[in-house]
């Protein structure tokens, strides 16, 4: 599995920088966010390195998905499933995307502006 030792995500999932894991398994690794904004901040993120959507191939495609898949079953966990949950996935500078090491962002628990920008 390609990872990046400079990665703060790569240190995580390899069990290098501590972190609350939820959620592990051989293609994704799931976390408590450091700064929550919301009751349930979860970083759902592929064990592989991949810097951000831009630099995804069409070998990354399940991956991808699976990641959703993987979200939908913490949502139920969390049991957020019926109430709402927000995903984000940040990529870029004007995103704010500010660890380079793609995760989706699972917000949940608290009603949630719909605002953008
Ligand atoms: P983004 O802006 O989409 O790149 O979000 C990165 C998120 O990662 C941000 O909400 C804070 C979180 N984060 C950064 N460093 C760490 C860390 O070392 N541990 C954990 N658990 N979360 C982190």
């Amino acid at each position: 599995m390609s990872q990046d030792n400079n990665c703060i995500f790569c240190q995580i999932i390899a069990g290098r920088q501590a972190a609350e894991i939820v959620y592990r398994d051989g293609l994704v690794t799931a976390f408590q966010d450091i700064h929550p904004i919301a009751p349930i901040h979860i970083l759902i993120t592929p064990n592989k390195h991949i810097p951000s959507l831009n630099q995804i191939t069409t070998d990354d495609q399940q991956l991808i998905g699976y990641l959703f898949s993987i979200a939908k079953k913490l949502a139920a966990q969390y049991e957020i499933e019926q109430s709402g949950y927000r995903l984000v996935l940040n990529t870029g500078k004007d995103a704010g995307q500010s660890v380079l090491h793609i995760h989706l962002h699972l917000l949940g628990g608290k009603s949630m502006p719909v605002k953008f920008g």
